[in-house]
């Protein structure tokens, strides 16, 4: 067994699932590579810091990431924070020759994205980005399915990725609602997601028109404490600068059709992260709030017989899941952060690139730049890839 150091930055919600993933994958995925829990790092006071660390296992925190990724014993860095600091973040860690795992979506803009992607080629290390979606087991599925020709010639991708948790005027002013963090609103947190999600399943996307709107323009400003980014203390409203819903209509490059949407204020949708399929000889539909179930259409069954199927990915055929548990003992959200980690660790046993990794990263940020260009030119407008 040959332990990897890891340094993990950002100890909220998408630092303690990855904390969780780290604790998780050796037991589950046992391999020649575990993770070693070295340091974690957040924006926090040294109590809070100190006490995510017990909780979550960590040897050490430092607030310090700058000092974190030039440590000499730290082999991996995973930036779970904030996208306005992965691109700062991963150059330094790339430059220190650290192999990197990146929160979605990859950076703030198709430029600091393209930016990111040289410095890890030029350092020759390993890269991935977190669109951890891929690695539901239905989602998989799906893929071997299409891989397989079980759909033919797709005509139709349908991504729709709705949630519901800033239609209250009072939630206040957070950092994924000010365009200097977060780079976009909808657009790039959720609908980076749908558009990964098609290109992995379907093909690139080469050119969209879409717009996007703010229904609510000025929230709350609150002290969400030291550990938060984008806190503003006092009292008063400040301007939300991104989006809350966005659609967009696109063109692949295998000549179907696409209709996206991405929207924070679809009542009701908590995770609603939902694609449709559409090909010659099948269609599918999954929806992540029913995660472990893909909806499969073989139209060349006989007339009689024709119908959507309900499979449920939990066999120890099915990708993943043999690892868990026996069938019909489902898996959730959290599984697909250890399934990411143990993919992650065996590329770096078997010296292969992970995917997705920065490369894919900033396809799809190419994407959520064409789609922001539409909104302003109120026009098609191509993908202008990496
Ligand atoms: C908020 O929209 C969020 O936490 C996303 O940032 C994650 O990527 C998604 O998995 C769940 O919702």
């Amino acid at each position: 067994m040959t332990e990897i150091n890891v340094a993990l930055i950002g100890h909220q919600f998408m630092g303690k699932a990855h904390s969780n993933a780290y604790r998780q994958v050796s037991k589950f995925f046992p391999g020649k590579l575990e993770p070693r829990l070295k340091v974690i790092c957040g924006k926090a006071s040294k109590e809070e810091l100190e006490a995510t660390a017990r909780q979550f296992g960590w040897e050490e925190s430092d607030p310090d990431w700058r000092r974190v990724v030039e440590r000499k014993d730290i082999d991996v860095v995973d930036i779970s924070t904030p996208g306005f600091l992965h691109h700062p973040m991963a150059i330094a860690a790339a430059e220190a020759g650290k192999h990197l795992i990146c929160e979605k979506p990859l950076a703030n803009t198709l430029a600091e994205a393209k930016e990111m992607l040289r410095a890890v080629e030029k350092a020759g290390v390993k890269h991935y980005v977190n669109f951890n979606y891929r690695r539901v087991p239905a989602v998989a599925l799906a893929k071997q399915l299409i891989a397989d020709g079980r759909l033919g010639e797709i005509y139709h991708y349908h991504g729709a990725y709705l949630q519901d948790w800033i239609m209250d005027p009072q939630f206040p002013l957070v950092w994924r609602l000010e365009k200097k963090y977060a780079g976009s609103g909808a657009l790039g947190d959720i609908g980076a997601h749908a558009a990964d999600l098609a290109q992995f399943l379907n093909a690139d996307i080469t050119e969209v028109v879409g717009f996007m709107t703010t229904f609510i323009k000025e929230r709350p400003l609150v002290d969400a404490g030291p550990g938060a980014w984008g806190a503003k203390g006092g009292r008063g409203k400040g301007k939300v600068t991104v989006d809350d819903e966005t659609n967009f209509l696109a063109r692949f490059k295998n000549g179907s059709a696409g209709v996206f949407e991405s929207t924070r204020f679809a009542g009701g949708r908590r995770n609603y992260n939902t694609l449709q399929i559409y090909g010659s000889k099948g269609s599918l539909a999954w929806n992540f709030e029913r995660m472990n179930e893909l909806e499969f259409f073989d139209r060349t069954e006989a007339g009689a017989e024709q119908g959507y199927k309900t499979i449920l990915a939990t066999e120890a055929a099915h990708p993943y899941v043999g690892a868990w548990w026996p069938p019909g003992h489902i898996v959730g959200y959290e599984h697909t952060f250890v399934h990411a980690i143990h993919d992650f660790l065996t590329c770096l046993e078997k010296d292969r690139m992970p995917t997705p990794n920065f490369r894919d990263g900033v396809k799809v940020q190419a994407v959520l730049d064409a789609v922001e260009r539409s909104a302003k030119s109120r026009g098609w407008e191509k993908v202008k890839g990496s």
